[in-house]
């Protein structure tokens, strides 16, 4: 067992904040590292250290993993946490750093190559007695056979990388006449994305519904699970909204499940913390994916659940310790439901909207858990994702998850830039959303700009003839602002904070 005495936090932003916190309440010295863009964010200004690893694009910054190795031996850091993204799911970083005699805060590079690869992922766990999507277990190499497969799976088909991730490199085959197209298709995209044309084919499930596992692996062989988080409204593969629990799932299958991803994780030796997809069909039959081999932007929705610190238990376990939590320990409390703010117009095809936050106020109170990296006055760098916040609410029950959301939705004051917030609240408002009867086509089926509210845009002008017109109503008002109520429609707070 090794104590860790100072981290490395390879990221930025909200996940590099989010894992420093943590850090700091376990007594262990944080390092950021930062590209020029970044010099006065707040990662940076929070680290006990800070090092300029490059210029802007991440490129020469973030995913410089020769430069952040050396940070790492000149500042005697004993250990790098990837975040997600950048250099997160890298097995080759993962090696050179423990060749370096650093630790991983995640899982063995072995693991990451395995989940890296669909076909390898599959392949791992046939053993196991998993639930997986009729289809080819391995690579298509012979087109004739592959369309005899197809027509007894029964069409329409999904082409789908071995290498791919996020919906990237797929491609759906109605019928056989369509077959030839799609796969000269499937094959180049896979080829000039992902430097890999490995192909398979599955049977094509309409409009499912994304539910993952959250799971914790120790270096001792122990595994559990904490539950799902359902992930189904989602935007060109984009999640918006996550929440866990998920409304559908009975405790059977969410055990059933939950078994199956312990089992997934089992299959490949995996420690540290892992996200094990599924999709789930109408008739709440599930069907194993794949697996992510890091934390995940939308863990927050099962630490408010579970009230498991999930960037805590991954450093125990890199530290060497075995879980101290159970299985039998666990079990859900309460909803959480989360949403992704991103610097983007959802009056405009979700355009990134880049430019300064003129304006940044955050919802506080009860049940509302802001996770961000930005203050008031700062500009959204161009260089990276254009996510602004992830907005967390937590209640007793979904519905109250769901008000609390609203309510935090429109405490939120942002100008400056356009962003999701709106799109956010037309979500928590709609019907589907609130039955819980809603799949992965959800946004392409009810969303559509004119269905957003208009931000109430009261001047201050305006305001102040209202407030004329009432003082000269009522002779005597109170002098206190707080009983002056100013009708607006929609969000009244922000109106009535300026009264
Ligand atoms: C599927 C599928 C239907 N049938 N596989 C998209 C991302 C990647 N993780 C897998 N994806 C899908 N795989 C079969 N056999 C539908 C999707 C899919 C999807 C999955 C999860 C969340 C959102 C999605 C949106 C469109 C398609």
């Amino acid at each position: 067992m090794t104590k860790i005495n100072k981290l490395l936090i390879a990221n930025r932003g909200e996940i590099a904040l989010r894992i420093m916190r943590t850090a700091r309440e376990m007594g262990i010295q944080t390092v950021a590292i930062y590209s020029e863009a970044d010099r006065n964010a707040l990662h940076v200004r929070y680290a006990d250290e800070a090092v300029c690893v490059g210029p802007p694009p991440s490129t020469e910054s973030y995913l410089r993993a020769d430069v952040i190795i050396d940070v790492c031996k000149r500042l005697n850091v004993d250990a790098i946490h990837p975040g997600y993204g950048f250099l997160s799911e890298n097995a080759s970083f993962a090696r050179a750093v423990r060749q370096e005699g650093i630790l991983f805060v995640g899982p063995s590079p072995e693991s990451i190559e395995v989940m890296g690869s669909k076909l390898a992922a599959k392949a791992a766990v046939a053993n196991y007695n998993i639930p997986m999507v009729p289809g080819t277990p391995s690579a298509i190499t012979d087109r004739e056979e592959a369309k005899v497969i197809s027509a007894q799976i029964g069409y329409p088909i999904l082409i789908k990388a071995s290498a791919g991730g996020g919906g990237k490199g797929m491609r759906v085959v109605e019928n056989e006449a369509d077959f030839d197209e799609q796969m000269d298709r499937a094959v180049s995209e896979a080829q000039s994305a992902f430097g890999d044309g490995s192909v398979f084919i599955e049977k094509y499930v309409t409009s499912p519904r994304h539910v993952e596992i959250q799971v914790l692996g120790d270096q001792h062989g122990n595994i559990i699970h904490l539950f799902e988080r359902e992930c189904s409204v989602q935007r060109r593969h984009q999640k918006v909204v996550e929440e866990a629990p998920s409304a559908i799932l009975t405790p059977e299958i969410r055990d059933a499940m939950g078994r199956a991803a312990v089992d997934v994780a089992r299959a490949c030796g995996y420690y540290g913390a892992g996200t094990v997809e599924f999709i789930v069909n109408d008739k709440l039959e599930f069907y194993f994916l794949e697996m992510n081999t890091r934390l995940q932007v939308e863990h927050p929705v099962t630490e408010q659940i579970t009230g498991v610190d999930l960037v805590k238990q991954m450093i125990y376990i890199a530290e060497g310790k075995p879980l101290s939590i159970k299985q039998d320990d666990l079990q859900i409390k309460g909803h959480a439901v989360e949403v992704r703010v991103y610097a983007e117009d959802p009056a405009n095809n979700f355009l990134p909207d880049v430019g300064t936050l003129d304006t940044y106020i955050r919802p506080q109170g009860n049940g509302v858990r802001v996770d961000d990296g930005f203050e008031q006055g700062m500009a959204i760098p161009i260089y990276y994702d254009p996510m602004i916040a992830k907005l967390i609410t937590y209640g007793d029950s979904r519905e109250e998850a769901i008000q609390k959301m609203i309510r935090a939705i429109d405490e939120y004051q942002i100008s400056g830039v356009q962003t999701t917030l709106p799109f956010c609240r037309f979500v928590m408002e709609h019907d589907a959303f609130r039955s819980g009867q809603f799949d992965t086509g959800f946004v392409s089926k009810y969303f559509t700009p004119d269905k957003l509210t208009p931000e109430p845009d009261t001047t201050e002008a305006e305001l102040a003839a209202v407030l004329a017109a009432w003082l000269m109503e009522n002779q005597q008002p109170k002098t206190n602002g707080a009983a002056i109520q100013v009708a607006t429609k929609g969000s009244k707070w922000k109106a009535n904070r300026m009264g």
